[in-house]
């Protein structure tokens, strides 16, 4: 078994032991109420399921396993996945044994491309990498070992197979749809020796001979990863997955919410604010301008995206990352001035307003700028960069749910007549 797989082996039976223990001695205590309001509103804030690979305090952000994801920003995605899945990061070795691992799996069956080809070519980016994913579970290991009648206590471990299988060949489908649906030219092999995110870069084909675009790929992988367990998309991948539906089902099923306005793909909405904002006053705009700008969105009846949470309450560490590696590394580019901008005014006016109960930016507020610097101008495939990220997240839940015999989803619907005579 190569390194990953033996470090979670080893801690799968204290993490057992340890949950099951709780259990047993404080499985009636309370942990939430639940209120009309809370029933009717989309669930927000009822504690109701376990995700230990990641938390996000409503005062802080987003911590991975306990590490505040700003103290994050110089690792690489395998870092990332490894710290997900056993909550610690790995030394050199370890870091070198998943690349290799996920090289090793990269290449992608020529059935894929061909289910590709055949699609509409305005199909959406992430219509075309979800079909990509769920036309590959054929493939699942957990489907085969099921059949032939594997213990509850291994579900895991053909798991983790799907997991690197589908990881190791994210980037080359997701690269791949680039190129096809942009008409960018011949699909891109991947190059043995690079690491996960260098790889993805090298395959998209966006000239960066500084790196630099490798690097803000390998930042963009690393922020996006995971934000506990309760996010559409977490959710959505963890619901499907407790029905024993494979990795491929799971995931597919996660990135199918990731593809909402709401979620993942207001971050090809946030750069097309600031790029009409830009247009409209031929530059950088001033304060009043802007201001003024910012409230015709919401007197339009529109969100300002970007900004807002379910969860956060202040601005969110990977926007102040991203922010960060913009303003480093290109502080003259108008787009990025804006983005800097727009932070120093819009949360002001989301106050005034007074209904967006967090008025920070979120991640989308700057991702797109730094994607657009380096030339990646298609907004449709942003979602496409944020999935291939937060497919490490899922997978890393999948897993340790797999491990830890996560049951199937099924809370208690009630209906409107029931809510009336509890009032009554
Ligand atoms: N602009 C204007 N109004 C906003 C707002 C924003 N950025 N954020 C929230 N509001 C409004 C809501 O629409 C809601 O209005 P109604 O009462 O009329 O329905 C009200 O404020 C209360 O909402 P909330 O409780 O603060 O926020 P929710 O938990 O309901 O929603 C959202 C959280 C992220 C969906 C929301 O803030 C939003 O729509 N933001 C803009 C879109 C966006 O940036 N989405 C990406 C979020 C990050 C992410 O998941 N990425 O994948």
């Amino acid at each position: 078994m190569a390194k990953l797989q033996n470090a979670l082996a080893k801690k799968i039976p204290i993490w057992r032991k340890d949950i099951s223990g709780l259990v047993k001695k404080h499985g009636s205590k309370k942990i939430s109420d639940v209120s009309i309001l809370q029933a009717y509103g989309g669930m927000r804030g009822v504690k109701g399921m376990v995700c230990d690979t990641s938390e996000v305090p409503p005062d802080k952000g987003l911590l991975i396993r306990n590490i505040p994801v700003g103290k994050l920003t110089s690792k690489t995605p395998e870092d990332t996945f490894y710290l997900l899945c056993t909550g610690e990061l790995p030394n050199a070795k370890d870091r070198k044994a998943l690349t290799e691992e996920l090289s090793s799996r990269a290449k992608v069956p020529s059935y894929v491309w061909k289910v590709l080809e055949a699609m509409p070519a305005n199909s959406h980016p992430m219509a075309m990498f979800d079909t990509a994913i769920l036309v590959m579970q054929r493939e699942s290991e957990f489907v085969k070992a099921y059949n032939a009648g594997m213990s509850k206590m291994d579900y895991w471990k053909p798991t983790m197979e799907d997991s690197l299988n589908l990881l190791a060949k994210l980037p080359t489908i997701a690269a791949g749809i680039y190129r096809m649906r942009f008409k960018k030219g011949k699909r891109i092999a991947p190059k043995k020796g690079l690491a996960w995110a260098e790889n993805y870069a090298h395959m998209l084909g966006i000239p960066d001979k500084s790196g630099d675009f490798a690097d803000c790929m390998r930042l963009y992988l690393v922020l996006h990863s995971d934000h506990e367990g309760g996010n559409v998309s977490a959710h959505a991948c963890h619901l499907v997955g407790s029905a024993l539906s494979d990795a491929y089902y799971s995931v597919s099923a996660g990135l199918n919410g990731l593809a909402g306005p709401l979620h993942g793909l207001a971050n090809q909405e946030c750069l097309n604010w600031v790029l009409e904002l830009k247009k409209k006053f031929k530059g950088v705009p001033s304060d009043e301008q802007l201001t003024q700008f910012a409230w015709d969105t919401l007197n339009g009846g529109k969100v300002i995206p970007g900004y807002g949470h379910a969860v956060l309450r202040v601005t969110d560490p990977r926007f102040t990352a991203f922010r960060a590696f913009g303003m480093k590394n290109f502080p003259e580019d108008p787009v990025m001035q804006l983005v800097d901008k727009v932070y120093t005014i819009v949360p002001k006016v989301l106050k005034e307003h007074g209904k967006a109960k967090n008025p920070w930016p979120n991640v989308d507020a700057g991702s797109g700028a730094l994607l657009y610097h380096y030339g990646m101008k298609e907004f449709s495939y942003y979602t496409v960069l944020f999935s291939v990220s937060r497919a490490m997240g899922m997978l890393s839940q999948l897993i340790i749910n797999r491990a830890m015999g996560t049951p199937i989803e099924r809370p208690k619907s009630v209906t409107t007549a029931w809510l009336k005579k509890q009032v009554k």
